[in-house]
């Protein structure tokens, strides 16, 4: 017997992995299963979970089930969808610009700057332009730091002044100058009508109308910055979530070293 509610059948497809063909991993290879989440502007009832189902299936999902809805207020409601993908890409063509850092925990940066620097290094950060939060710039600099991570304000050798939030981008390089800072660290969080690419290009142009771009190292991070769109924007490296003050000093220090080097 085939069909029907109960049928034992199994719908065949290839399980081979295939990365010209990438699909997400649910319990199969090759299942596509996907797990997504979104807010509708409408009240939680029936007709807005088929507006979610429907929505899913335009996204190309096969078989997509709410797999949990719940109202917000009134007139808006979350919804948890499920269903199996039907695009897929290829991985063996995909290339990006990734940082490639051989981390130094603390106390090896802490030598290394005693060896190969010689003098206390400076580092200015701030989370710039309109954006208040705070979180992420804190877990690289704060004393306590991060995810079992000391932040750069513990570090033997750094000077690190963290300014905070919603710093103007020309208050930031004033203290910059002040400060002498080796590295300015400028931390975007919010995104929204590309908020963070117009303000982090703003930095990049008043920097290098003061004659500073090249004389510092610009680093920038946050939850949706990557270090291809830094680069792309003028920035010497780009770090984003996992990423954490012992990656940004090793970064911060061998680059020091290194333009020293080219120098001589
Ligand atoms: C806490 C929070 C707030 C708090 C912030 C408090 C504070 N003091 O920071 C408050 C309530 C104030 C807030 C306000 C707003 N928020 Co808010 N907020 C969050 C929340 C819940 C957590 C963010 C966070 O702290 N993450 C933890 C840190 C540790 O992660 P991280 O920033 O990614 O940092 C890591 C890396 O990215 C990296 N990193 C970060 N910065 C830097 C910098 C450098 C130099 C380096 C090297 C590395 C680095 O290192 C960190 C450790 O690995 C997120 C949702 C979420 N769950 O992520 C929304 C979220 C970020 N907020 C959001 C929004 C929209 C807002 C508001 C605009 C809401 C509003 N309409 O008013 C306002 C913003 C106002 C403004 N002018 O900026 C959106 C942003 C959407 C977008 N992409 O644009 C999010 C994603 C929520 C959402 N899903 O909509 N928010």
């Amino acid at each position: 017997m085939s069909g029907g509610l109960y049928s034992t059948e199994k719908k065949e497809f290839d399980k081979t992995l295939d990365l010209n063909q990438l699909k997400p991993y649910g319990d199969t290879m090759n299942d596509g299963k996907v797990q997504m989440s979104f807010t509708l502007p409408v009240p939680n009832n029936d007709r807005g979970v088929e507006a979610a189902i429907q929505l899913a299936k335009k996204m190309g999902f096969r078989e997509p089930a709410v797999a949990f809805s719940e109202a917000l207020d009134k007139n808006f409601s979350f919804y948890v969808v499920y269903g199996s993908t039907t695009h897929s890409v290829n991985y063996n063509d995909i290339h990006v610009q990734a940082l490639e850092i051989d981390t130094m925990d603390m106390p090896t940066c802490e030598a290394y700057i005693e060896e190969n620097i010689g003098r206390d290094v400076v580092i200015v950060g701030a989370s710039t332009g309109t954006d208040a939060h705070t979180v992420g710039i804190d877990a690289i600099m704060n004393m306590k730091g991060y995810a079992g991570h000391y932040g750069l304000e513990r570090y033997k050798g750094i000077r690190a002044y963290n300014l905070g939030s919603q710093v103007p981008n020309e208050e930031f390089i004033q203290k910059a100058i002040e400060l002498k800072a080796d590295a300015l660290l400028v931390s975007q969080t919010v995104t929204q009508k590309d908020v963070h690419i117009k303000n982090l290009t703003n930095l990049v142009e008043l920097l290098e109308a003061e004659g500073l771009r090249d004389k510092v190292i610009l680093i920038a991070g946050g939850a949706r910055i990557t270090n291809e769109l830094a680069k792309e924007l003028g920035y010497d490296a780009g770090f984003g979530p996992g990423k954490y003050a012992d990656d940004v000093a090793t970064y911060i220090l061998k680059e020091i070293v290194e333009r020293k080097n080219e120098k001589k």
